[in-house]
C-alpha cells in the first residue's frame, strides 16, 4: 500500500515532473493540474489524469484557489503539492486545502505565516539561537528621533526591509544619518503599494556576503535533520543562476555548529516539511536572514551530496511518517553544482519563448537534467524563463565543474534563445573555478564584460 492514494500537482515545468517522477515511483496515483496553454507539458500526458484549471494568467490558473479545490474533489485525491512560487508559500492557501479536507504538502499555515512575515521569523529564530543580522529587533518605530538612535546604534551602513517582503523586493540601503528619514519614508511606500503592510525593519547592511542556505527536514513527531548548505551567491537580480554544495570553505565543524542550530529551531517551532534557512555570511559568521517554507529549485545539489530524495520525504512527512533519516546517517559526499538553463537572450536577460527545435540532454556520470522540455514543446511566454537544470556531481568541486563543462557543450537545444553561452563562460571563470565569490560577484563580472 502506498503511503497516499493519490495526489494533485499544483505547479508546472520541471518541478512538476520531478514531484510526479516521486509519486509514481512511490505508487502513488497522480493528477496533473494545468492552464489551457500547457496542455502539452510533459508531466501532464504522464500523470494518471488531469485537469485544465483555467486559461493562461496564473492569477486564473496557477493561482486560481477555488479551481485548484474544486479539481481536487473531483478527482478525489487526498493531498496537494504546490512545488515552488505560485502557492507554495501562501498561508491561506495551505489553510483553505487543510479545511477541504486535504493534507497540504508543506509545514502549517500558521508556520507558512511565521516565516512569511520577516520580523517574526527573525524574532522567533533569536529566540531559537540562531544568530542574526544586528537590527532594530522588530518593526521600525514612527517616531523619527527612535529610528536615528537605532541605526546609530546598529551603525552605518543598514538595510530597510519591509516585512512582508523577502527576495530582495522592497530593500533601501542607508549610507548616512541624512538620509534615514527618507528611506524610511519610501521603504514604507514601496512596502504598503507592494504588500499592502508598511512595516519595515532595519538591519546592519552586510556590504560582500556570500548567500548560503541549510537544508532541513522535520516531521510531525519532533525529529528535525539539517542537510548541510548550498552556496547560492552567483546571482543576477535576486534570480539565482549557479548553485553549490557544500559550499566553498565551509568547515565540517561550521556546517554542524549552524546545522544543528537549524534543527534545533525547527524542533522548537514544531517545523513540518522541507525549508531553508537563509545566512548572509560575511566575515566567518553566519547571520540568518529569512526561512523558505517550500522546496526549492536547487534542492537537487543537496539530494545528490547526501543521498536523500527530498520530494518523497516531503510526501512522507505529509503522510504523518517519521523521517526515513536519523543525523547520524547524513553524510556529505562529494560537490554538486546545479546550473539554471533559462528561456532567455544570454546577453540581454530578455525572455526567449518559443519551439523548441532540436533537443539533446547531456548525459555520463555525475550528470543529471531536470527538465520537462523535448523536441517540438513550445515554451510559452506566460510563465517564469527557467526551462530546466544541469546538475553536475564529482567526488571534488573539479571533477564537478569538469563534467559540468563537458555537459553544456554536449548538450543541443535549438530553437530559442538560452542562457548556456552565459553558464559555459561562467564554468570557465576565474573567480568562480576559485570558489572566490560573493552575491555581488556575477553582476560585477557582467559590467566588465560588457566595458
Ligand atoms: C541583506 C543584504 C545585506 N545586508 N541584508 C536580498 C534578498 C533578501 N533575501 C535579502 N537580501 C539581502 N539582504 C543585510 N542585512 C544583502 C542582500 C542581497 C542579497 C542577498 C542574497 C542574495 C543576493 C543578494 C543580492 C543583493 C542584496
Amino acid at each position: 500500500m502506498a503511503v497516499m492514494d493519490k495526489i494533485v500537482i499544483a505547479n508546472r515545468g520541471e518541478i512538476a515532473l520531478r514531484i510526479l517522477r516521486a509519486c509514481q515511483a512511490m505508487g502513488i496515483k497522480t493528477v496533473a493540474l494545468h492552464s489551457t496553454v500547457d496542455r502539452n507539458l510533459k508531466h501532464v500526458a504522464m500523470a494518471d489524469e488531469s485537469v485544465c484549471i483555467g486559461p493562461a494568467s496564473a492569477a486564473e490558473s496557477y493561482l486560481n484557489v477555488p479551481a485548484i479545490i474544486a479539481a481536487t474533489e473531483v478527482t478525489d485525491a487526498v493531498a496537494i503539492h504546490p512545488g515552488y512560487g505560485f502557492l507554495a508559500e501562501n498561508a491561506d492557501f495551505a489553510e483553505r486545502v487543510e479545511q477541504s479536507g486535504f493534507i497540504f504538502i508543506g509545514p502549517r499555515p500558521e508556520t507558512i505565516r511565521l516565516m512569511g512575515d520577516k520580523i517574526s521569523a527573525i524574532k522567533a529564530m533569536r529566540e531559537a539561537g540562531v544568530p542574526c543580522v544586528p537590527g532594530s529587533d522588530g518593526p521600525l518605530p514612527e517616531d523619527a528621533e527612535e529610528c536615528i538612535a537605532i541605526a546609530r546604534e546598529v551603525a552605518y551602513p543598514v538595510i530597510i526591509k519591509a516585512s512582508a517582503g523577502g527576495g530582495g523586493r522592497g530593500m533601501r540601503v542607508v549610507h548616512t544619518e541624512a538620509h534615514l528619514g527618507n528611506a524610511i519614508k519610501l521603504a514604507r511606500q514601496e512596502a504598503e503599494v507592494s504588500f499592502g503592510d508598511a512595516t519595515v525593519y532595519l538591519e546592519k547592511f552586510l556590504e560582500n556576503p556570500r548567500h548560503i542556505e541549510f537544508q532541513v527536514l522535520s516531521d510531525q513527531h519532533g525529529n528535525s535533520i539539517h542537510l548541510g548548505e548550498r552556496d547560492c551567491s552567483t546571482q543576477r537580480r535576486h534570480q539565482k543562476v549557479l548553485e553549490e554544495a557544500p559550499a566553498p570553505g565551509i568547515t565540517p565543524e561550521q556546517r554542524s555548529e549552524i546545522g544543528n542550530l537549524c534543527v534545533e529551531a525547527c524542533k522548537r517551532i514544531a517545523y513540518q516539511g522541507a525549508g531553508t534557512f537563509e545566512f548572509l555570511y560575511d566575515g566567518g559568521r553566519f547571520y540568518f536572514i529569512e526561512m523558505n517554507t517550500r522546496i526549492q529549485v536547487e534542492h537537487p545539489v543537496t539530494e545528490r551530496i547526501t543521498g536523500v530524495d527530498l520530494i518523497r520525504e516531503q510526501i512522507l512527512i505529509a503522510a504523518g511518517k517519521t523521517l526515513t533519516h536519523a543525523q547520524e546517517d547524513i553524510q556529505i559526499r562529494g560537490h554538486a553544482i546545479e546550473c539554471r538553463i533559462n528561456a532567455e537572450d544570454p546577453e540581454t536577460f530578455m525572455p526567449s519563448p518559443g519551439l523548441i527545435e532540436g533537443f539533446h540532454a547531456p548525459g555520463g556520470p555525475g550528470i543529471r537534467m531536470e527538465s520537462h522540455i523535448y523536441d517540438g514543446y513550445r515554451v510559452p511566454p506566460d510563465y517564469d524563463s527557467m526551462i530546466g537544470k544541469i546538475i553536475a556531481y564529482g567526488e571534488t568541486r573539479e571533477i564537478a565543474f569538469a563534467r559540468l563543462r563537458v555537459a553544456l557543450d554536449e548538450m543541443v537545444l535549438n530553437g530559442i534563445k538560452t542562457n548556456v553561452p552565459l553558464h559555459k563562460w561562467l564554468v570557465r571563470d576565474r573567480g568562480i573555478l576559485k570558489g572566490s565569490f560573493n552575491i555581488h560577484y556575477l553582476e560585477k563580472r557582467l559590467a566588465e564584460r560588457r566595458a
